[in-house]
C-alpha cells in the first residue's frame, strides 16, 4: 500500500542511539552487537527515515582525540552524503559519564557544571557544523535521591544560567540552532528536576532568551507518571514550543520503556499523531524507542519499521476522522451549541453575567453523547468503519 511508505517529507527520525540500542538493561548484559554509526546511517535509509540524530558521545568516544574525531566526523559526512541522509537534531550526552552522576547543569561542583557547559557547547559546534536545527537538552541526571543535598531553588538557578549561557554561545557564534528541553519525571534519578513539559515550558519563560527555547516532550515519559502526553504536546504546541518530539510508547507507571510508537496506547496515539496533522506541524517525527531485548538486527529493521508505520496508519486514520460523517456532525452539533465567540472582558459584559439568570438545573440535566462519539473512534481504530 503506497500511503503507507515513507516519504523524504514525512520527516521521520531516529537516533543512532535508539536503532544502535544492544538491549542492555538492569538486570543483563548486551545482547546485539555494536553497529558503527556508518552502518547504522544505512540501516536508516534503509528503512525509510529522512535522518538521523545523535548524541556526541554516540558518534565520537568521549575520550577521542581530535584527530580521531575530525577522522570519525569525515567518515560519517560521506556516509550522510551516500545515504542522503540528513542530521535534524543534536543532543549531548550529560548522564553517562561518571562525572555527572550528581547531576550535570545542576550539580553543587562548580567544575562538574562548566565541564558539563564545555561538553555541551563542543557538541553544539558539531551541530552547526552537521547542519542541525534543534539541539535538544535532556537532564538525565539532573535530579536526586537525598532532598538534603540541595536547595531545590538553587537548582533552578544553575540550570537557567547554564541554558541562558549556552543561547549567548549559540548568539555569539551564529547558529541557526534552538534548544529544546526534555522532561522525564524520575529514572535515572529518584526525583528528576523539571519533571512534566508544563515545568519546562513555565522554566523557560524563565530565561534570557525564551525565543530561542522550546520542548522536547516524550510519550513515554509524560507517560510512565500518568500524565495525558496529548495534552501536554497540545500545551506545547498552542504555545509555539514545541520544537521537537520523541515518540515513542509505554505502560503506565512502569520504568522507561522506550516502546515502539503506537504499540501500547493506539488512542492517545492517534489524538497525539491527529494534533499534529491537523497542526501542519512542520517539525521532525522522530522516534527516541529501541527494539524489544529478544530482537536481532532484522528486529531492529522490523522495530523501525514498525515506527514509521503504525504513524502512517494513524494518520490515515486522522484523515478519516476528519472526513467521517457522522463523527463531524457530532463535533459540529458540540460546537455550535458552544458558541466560538470569545469571552472578552468588557465592564459591560462582566456586569450582563451578573445580572444574567442561569437556568443551572437545565445546564446540569444537557447529556453529552461522548459514548457514541468514542466508540465511533474505536470503531475506526479497530478498522470496521
Ligand atoms: C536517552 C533518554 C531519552 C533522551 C535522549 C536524549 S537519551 O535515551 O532516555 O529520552 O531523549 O538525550
Ligand atoms: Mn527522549
Ligand atoms: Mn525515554
Amino acid at each position: 500500500m503506497d500511503r503507507l511508505i515513507p516519504k523524504p517529507e514525512d520527516h521521520f527520525t531516529f537516533g543512532l542511539w535508539t536503532v544502535g540500542n544492544r538491549g542492555r538493561d538492569p538486570f543483563g548484559v548486551e545482547v546485539r552487537p555494536v553497529l558503527p554509526p556508518v552502518r547504522l546511517v544505512q540501516l536508516l535509509s534503509e528503512v525509510g527515515a529522512y535522518g538521523v540524530n545523535f548524541h556526541d558521545n554516540d558518534l565520537i568516544p568521549i575520550d577521542a582525540t581530535f584527530h580521531e574525531r575530525d577522522a570519525i566526523v569525515a567518515e560519517f559526512k560521506q556516509a550522510l552524503k551516500d545515504y542522503n541522509m540528513r542530521v535534524p537534531m543534536v543532543t549531548v550526552n550529560l548522564f553517562t559519564d561518571p562525572a555527572f552522576r550528581d547531576g550535570a547543569f545542576t550539580s553543587n561542583v562548580r567544575a562538574v557544571r562548566e565541564y558539563a557547559l564545555q561538553k555541551t557547547m563542543v557538541s553544539i559546534d558539531l551541530a552547526a557544523e552537521l547542519g542541525a536545527e534543534v539541539f535538544v537538552l535532556w537532564g538525565g541526571r539532573e535530579g536526586t535521591e537525598v532532598d538534603a543535598s540541595k536547595d531545590a531553588r538553587d537548582v533552578l538557578k544553575r540550570y537557567r544560567e547554564c541554558v541562558d549561557f549556552l543561547c549567548e554561545y549559540v548568539l555569539d557564534h551564529n547558529y541557526a540552532l534552538k534548544f529544546a528541553l526534555e522532561a522525564k519525571p524520575n529514572e535515572p534519578r529518584g526525583d528528576l528536576f523539571l519533571p512534566t513539559t508544563g515545568s519546562m515550558l513555565a522554566f523557560i519563560e524563565t530565561l534570557a532568551h525564551p525565543e530561542m527555547v522550546g520542548v522536547n516532550p516524550e510519550f513515554a515519559h509524560e507517560t510512565m507518571a500518568g500524565l495525558n502526553f496529548y495534552h501536554q504536546v497540545a500545551q506545547a504546541l498552542e504555545a509555539g514550543k514545541l520544537f521537537h518530539i520523541d515518540l515513542n510508547d509505554q505502560k503506565i507507571g512502569r520504568f522507561d520503556q522506550d516502546l515502539r510508537f503506537a504499540s501500547e496506547n493506539f488512542k492517545t496515539a492517534f489524538y497525539l499523531v491527529k494534533l499534529l496533522e491537523d497542526a501542519g506541524w512542520q517539525g521532525m517525527r522522530h522516534f527516541d524507542a529501541h527494539a524489544y531485548r529478544t530482537e536481532d538486527e532484522e528486529g531492529v529493521k522490523a522495530f523501525a519499521r514498525g515506527c514509521i508505520r503504525n504513524y502512517l496508519i494513524l494518520r490515515e486514520k486522522a484523515q478519516r476522522f476528519n472526513e467521517d460523517p457522522e463523527i463531524q456532525a457530532i463535533l459540529q452539533q458540540l460546537r455550535a451549541e458552544g458558541g466560538d465567540e470569545p469571552l472578552l472582558y468588557s465592564p459591560e459584559m462582566a456586569a450582563a453575567l451578573k445580572q444574567r439568570n442561569f437556568d443551572r438545573v437545565a445546564l446540569g440535566e444537557k447529556a453529552y453523547p461522548y459514548e457514541k462519539l468514542d466508540q465511533l473512534v474505536v470503531d475506526l481504530l479497530l478498522g470496521v468503519r
